[in-house]
């Protein structure tokens, strides 16, 4: 297989980075006042402009043909089609399906939608059993409290999503997420619920994570502690999860158990029963709506043209900042307090997808593939690192995302929050150059020499990429089609970077070797033998935390 960089569509893009050269997106919106109207696209009650690019027309038709080459309509067609694209896996990847019950979806040719309805009936039946009051706790009393026990994609997308949609949450209910092993998470979270009213929803794809075994049997014990029966449990513990048998093993009864199955990927699975938490937080209603949003993403990414596709211009547009503007970090900025747990869930998404050096052939890639990805709420990001995404050395490309309206509007908030969203891709945009920062200080009365001295320091490079992403309201609908906005447009980027982005080898070697190391380490007050099989470095930590730990009483 050629390797996209060697194809003539990368090579005219290579030329077009170096031809770009001194040319500024100022002189380019100067002599172009069509270029936002070219360069934006709406579509699933989403508006995203991407004029604050360094492209031009002809740069958008070559990451087009690039496009092209690299297969994406064929591998997008092979997704919905539910071939088996997690190639190391032998997996299909489905995910549209969950937001599409009334689809006909096959997964590598076996029918999936059938399933995905009853599952969907099966959480319907449940949330509705818990808000009316008819499931209740040992003690008779309603379950108003979820603890979700996961991690990962069994953590990130339901806890984001329960942020997002605060304003749409259930009187009276709470939602908790507990991921870390780290047993604080865990006694932090009990500390704040009642056993008689708290429902556990043990989230596990494959059930043998260790994090979440291990915090799913402590709160079990707490729960048995706490004045809960061995034969209560059933009551209080549900699971979510593809491992039917490590369910039972654990003692979780089959009824307990929201199934779902292994063409859903982990990050990609807050659709699937794994949104059990965000349903029971804001209505099973909301969550259909939520589905619902993101099928209208799938929908347009599906059938829309390449050049109107959001996802696919999003997705090409990143290449080019990537590839061939050089540009390794991509910060995430939603100017939304609910979006605040977005930048992590999309750092899982993007960085465990196409964080990835090897092509699906088996050979090492010969380009950057994902960038870094990080991310705060505009306006506190503004007050901590834009400092660097303004005038620092390295150009980092960002999303701004907002929406026009706010869900709670208080005061003239939302209008000040809108104007620096508005004015921080501006700046990044046009920057300042020294002659204006020279006329700026001059006209607030500097001296010469200090203006100077200061000018310097007042300079904004500016041509520094942005996306912005508007919506009329942050509601399940726009949520839903956003997080698919951006589930396709990492999609779309690993098939140019002829990478599989739907496995995650990269996280096993680390948990491989805790295993090894966790006998090795001693218990509070034990003495341990000094460790010898690693590193010195690793030897030496271990030896120290063994050394403090065998001293504690
Ligand atoms: C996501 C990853 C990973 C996974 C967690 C939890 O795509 O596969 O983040 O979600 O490791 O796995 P379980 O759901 O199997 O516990």
């Amino acid at each position: 297989m050629t390797a996209i960089s060697e194809t003539a569509e990368w090579k005219a893009l290579e030329r077009d980075g170096a031809d770009l050269g001194g040319v500024s997106m100022r002189s380019l919106f100067a002599k172009d006042h069509s270029r936002f109207a070219r360069f934006s696209l709406e579509a699933a009650g989403l508006f995203a402009d991407f004029s604050k690019n360094k492209i031009t027309d002809d740069i958008v038709q070559h990451l087009l043909a690039l496009a092209g080459a690299a297969g994406v309509e064929q591998r997008r067609a092979a997704m919905f089609g539910g071939e088996a694209i997690n190639s190391t896996e032998d997996r299909a990847v489905l995910h549209p399906a969950l937001r599409d019950p009334d689809g006909d979806y096959r997964a590598m040719g076996e029918p999936v939608s059938g399933l995905v309805r009853a599952q969907l009936e099966k959480m319907k039946s449940f949330c509705g059993q818990v808000h009316n009051g008819a499931v209740k706790g040992y003690t008779g009393k309603s379950l108003d409290t979820v603890v979700n026990i996961g991690i990962g994609g069994s953590d990130l997308g339901p806890q984001m999503a329960v942020e997002a949609l605060r304003p749409y949450w259930i009187d009276g209910r709470r939602a908790f997420f507990v991921s870390n092993v780290d047993g604080q998470h865990l006694a932090d979270t009990l500390a704040q619920a009642d056993p008689e009213t708290t429902l556990f929803v043990i989230a596990s794809k494959t059930f043998t994570t260790l994090e979440t075994l291990t915090n799913a049997t402590s709160a079990r014990e707490w729960f048995l502690k706490s004045g809960g029966a061995a034969s209560d449990v059933a009551k209080h513990f549900v699971a979510l999860s593809t491992n039917a048998d490590a369910v039972a093993a654990f003692g979780i009864d089959r009824n307990n158990m929201f199934e779902f199955w292994d063409w859903v990927g982990g990050r990609y699975s807050l659709w699937s029963v794994i949104g059990l938490s965000i349903a029971l937080q804001v209505g099973f209603d909301n969550f259909k709506k939520l589905l619902a949003g993101a099928h209208a993403m799938d929908a347009h990414f599906r059938d829309a043209p390449i050049a109107e596709n959001m996802p696919v211009m999003l997705a090409l547009v990143g290449v080019w900042n990537r590839n061939f503007q050089g540009i390794g970090a991509h910060a995430v900025l939603p100017y939304d307090q609910h979006l605040l747990r977005l930048p992590a869930y999309l750092q899982q998404a993007d960085m465990e997808s196409n964080g990835k050096r090897i092509s699906v052939d088996g050979a090492a890639v010969t380009h950057e593939t994902g960038p870094i990805i990080f991310g705060e709420p505009g306006t506190n990001g503004q007050h901590a690192f834009y400092q660097l995404l303004h005038q620092g050395t390295d150009i980092v490309s960002a999303d701004f995302i907002a929406p026009a309206l706010s869900q709670s509007a208080v005061g003239d908030h939302h209008e000040k929050l809108l104007a620096n969203f508005l004015a921080q891709t501006e700046a990044l945009m046009r920057g300042k150059k020294l002659e204006e920062a020279r006329a700026d200080l001059t006209a607030a009365g500097i001296g010469a020499s200090d203006v100077d001295r200061l000018a310097p320091h007042k300079v904004f490079p500016g041509d520094r990429p942005t996306n912005s992403i508007v919506m009329e309201r942050l509601t399940p609908e726009t949520l839903g089609a956003l997080i698919a906005l951006y589930e396709h447009k990492i999609f779309v980027q690993g098939v140019i970077w002829g990478i599989n982005s739907f496995d995650q080898w990269g996280v096993e070697l680390g948990k491989a070797l805790a295993k090894n190391i966790l006998p090795e380490l001693g218990a509070q007050g034990e003495t341990k033998a000094a460790a010898k099989t690693h590193d010195a470095s690793t030897n030496g930590l271990l030896n120290w935390v063994n050394t403090v730990r065998g001293r504690a009483k």
